[in-house]
């Protein structure tokens, strides 16, 4: 019968439709929803200097190969940030600043537990110099940090106390920026508080995974994973921003 035959066309129609649609929604969650950066996002790209890379003086392992990959999502946000970890000679952080003690111990001061670096990214210095081949010319600003000789700073918000600003908190918020994408140097430091302070001032904060690298002492890039995902700090791969 002609009205059978159509119907049975029709519900095959629709069936293949709802099928096609299922399966391009499938894809699409494997691939997660791909993000364009746009006016009230903000790259952060943490201490990409040649003290953390190797042959620096606190080499992060692999850190040269995020290299071309922060310079490629980076041109893809209208907005960038550039930290740099600048310490004084002899800087509360360095284990030479310690006597008897070696890098990667521990010393409790005012602030809390203080893990020991070598001596690294001293102001001034080509190790605090960033990496040669970062090529970020439209970042539109360098923030500072660490540069209190009896502080350190790991965040680009707040030193180590939690209350010394370095001004990042303000300086966003005026600019009316809402999510701060992370990339960089050290994933279980620098980036990690970086993006835990970001959620207390109120932003979105989502860490690039494979375009940072960390230094890990003492089960520190897992303890960081945790602490980020507790905070609300999503963890993204950079295949999910589009440029
Ligand atoms: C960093 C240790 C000491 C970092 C800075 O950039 O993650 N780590 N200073
Ligand atoms: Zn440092």
């Amino acid at each position: 019968m002609v009205t059978d035959r159509r119907s049975f066309l029709k519900s095959t129609v629709v069936g293949a439709v709802a099928v096609s649609a299922a399966a391009a929604a499938t894809k699409a969650e494997a691939q997660g929803a791909r993000v364009k950066p746009g006016p009230r996002d903000v790259l952060l790209v943490v201490d990409v200097q040649n003290d953390f890379i190797p042959g620096g003086a606190l080499p992060v392992q692999e850190g040269d190969l995020i290299v071309p990959l922060v310079n490629r999502l980076a041109a893809g946000f209208d907005h960038v940030i550039l930290t740099q970890d600048w310490h004084t000679p002899g800087h509360v952080s360095f284990a030479s600043t310690h006597p008897g003690k070696k890098p990667f111990e521990t010393v409790k001061l005012e602030y809390g537990t203080q893990v020991l670096w070598p001596d690294h990214c001293v102001q001034g210095t080509p190790g605090a110099d960033f990496h040669k081949d970062l090529k970020v010319p439209h970042a539109e600003l360098i923030i500072r940090k660490g540069y209190r000789k009896q502080m350190d700073s790991y965040s680009a918000f707040y030193e180590a106390d939690g209350k010394a600003t370095t001004g990042l908190a303000g300086y966003v918020k005026d600019r009316g920026f809402q999510q701060v994408y992370l990339v960089g140097l050290a994933t279980d430091f620098c980036v990690c508080w970086s993006a835990l302070d970001a959620r207390k001032v109120g932003l979105g904060a989502a860490v690039i995974e494979d375009a940072c690298r960390g230094i890990d002492t003492n089960g520190s890039l897992g303890k960081a994973w945790d602490q980020m995902a507790k905070a609300g700090v999503k963890r993204i791969r950079s295949t999910d921003i589009t440029a």
